[in-house]
């Protein structure tokens, strides 16, 4: 019979080192490939990835199974984990919205802000959720209440995790086990590569035999850790709680985001803006005379972080009153005034606008 690594979900198999599911020898006691074993381990990235090709098979063959569907997604990189096109085909499904890594937002913003933002979100798209749960799964805050939530509605049926590539599904399995079982340690590989988990994992959670399944993540390529070396990506994914960066601003002023954005204001007054970001990835101002210099001497220099990118695409807005703008995977923006603004981002990658996610939304 074929034994699947626990780890990554492929088929165990001895014969080629360079295909996935690759360890020397297979016995009864072999539960991980090498690596998975290796990432696990010794914290070595995944070499091997999973494509869109993994994450379209087995959602399509997910889908049919009437299963109940925890959607994750990461608040940090909520405008790409919060996909169309992902919502679209769990339209007709009972679906929990789980929202990962609250962790890595400051201890002064409210859960119940952000509840509100996401479920004016889903009402925006039309899409109908059992419950929006937020958590974290790597410090395993309020897993006890979702974990009310699944037992009240799953009815004998299997919980399938589904999202974009990278949003924490399986260190949120990882975080259920630990929680709730005595394991103790991560049984599923994680890494904060897109494409870690290869195919679906079956761990048997609940006293009706039934399991959590892990599936492949959709790789997003408007997320910028496709434009970046994978060496950067420590340089843009927060580990910690985020420390806010207030800017007050008056004049003509451009603030680079690292080497992956920079927001070009004209004629403000009395604007303020707050940089959620991993406190690596540096902001610089520059008075806007002296932009197209600091374009040629920043951008790509090593004294900003990340300097893969490959020129800009950009969009100019007039905002009003408080808005919020997200970066594609690197963290947001709150900026208050009314103001016109350019905004210059990675080639590929987007900006999204919402409001004030920090605030009551008005329902
Ligand atoms: N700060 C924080 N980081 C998290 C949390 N959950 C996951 N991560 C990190 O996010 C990265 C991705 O986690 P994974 O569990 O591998 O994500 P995934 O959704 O399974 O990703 P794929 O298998 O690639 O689809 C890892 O570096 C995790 O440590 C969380 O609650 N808080
Ligand atoms: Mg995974």
């Amino acid at each position: 019979m074929q034994r699947r690594c626990i780890g990554c979900g492929e088929i165990l198999q001895n014969s080629d080192p360079n295909l996935p599911g690759y360890t020397p020898v297979i016995k009864d006691e072999i539960t991980y490939c090498k690596r998975c074993f290796r990432m696990m381990h010794y914290n070595e990235l995944p070499k091997v990835l999973a494509k869109n090709e993994d994450y379209l098979k087995v959602v399509n063959h997910v889908l049919e199974k009437n299963g109940l569907m925890v959607l994750v997604i990461d608040i940090f990189s909520f405008s790409i984990s919060f996909n169309k096109e992902i919502l679209a085909k769990l339209r007709n499904n009972d679906v929990i919205l789980v929202v990962n890594k609250f962790d890595l937002l400051p201890k002064s913003i409210n859960v119940n802000d952000i509840l509100n933002f996401v479920s004016k979100e889903c009402e925006k798209l039309f899409f109908r959720v059992i419950a929006i749960h937020i958590v974290s799964a790597t410090k395993g805050y309020y897993l006890d209440e979702l974990m009310n939530t699944i037992d009240l509605v799953r009815k004998g049926r299997e919980v399938y995790i589904l999202g974009v590539a990278n949003v924490g599904k399986s260190s949120f399995i990882n975080a259920m086990l630990k929680r709730f079982t005595s394991r103790t340690s991560d049984v599923i590989a994680t890494s904060m590569i897109p494409g870690t988990t290869l195919k679906e994992i079956v761990i048997p959670f609940f006293d009706d035999n039934k399991a959590f399944i892990d599936t492949p993540g959709l790789i997003n390529d408007k997320s910028i850790l496709e434009y970046i070396d994978s060496n950067d990506y420590d340089k843009v994914l927060p580990k910690k709680e985020i420390r806010p960066i207030t800017y007050q601003l008056f004049g003509s002023y451009t603030y680079f985001v690292g080497g992956l954005a920079y927001l070009t204001f004209i004629n403000a007054k009395n604007v303020s803006i707050v940089f959620y970001l991993n406190d690596k990835l540096l902001v610089t101002r520059v008075k806007n005379e002296k932009l197209e210099e600091a374009i040629k001497s920043r951008v790509g220099n090593s004294i900003l972080p990340v300097s893969n990118v490959k020129g800009f695409d950009s969009k100019k807005i007039k905002l009003k009153g408080r808005n919020t703008l997200f970066f594609s995977g690197f963290g947001f923006a709150l900026i208050i005034g009314d103001v016109e603004v350019d905004i210059n981002y990675a080639k590929n990658t987007e900006v999204v606008l919402y409001g004030d996610i920090l605030k009551k939304q008005n329902k």
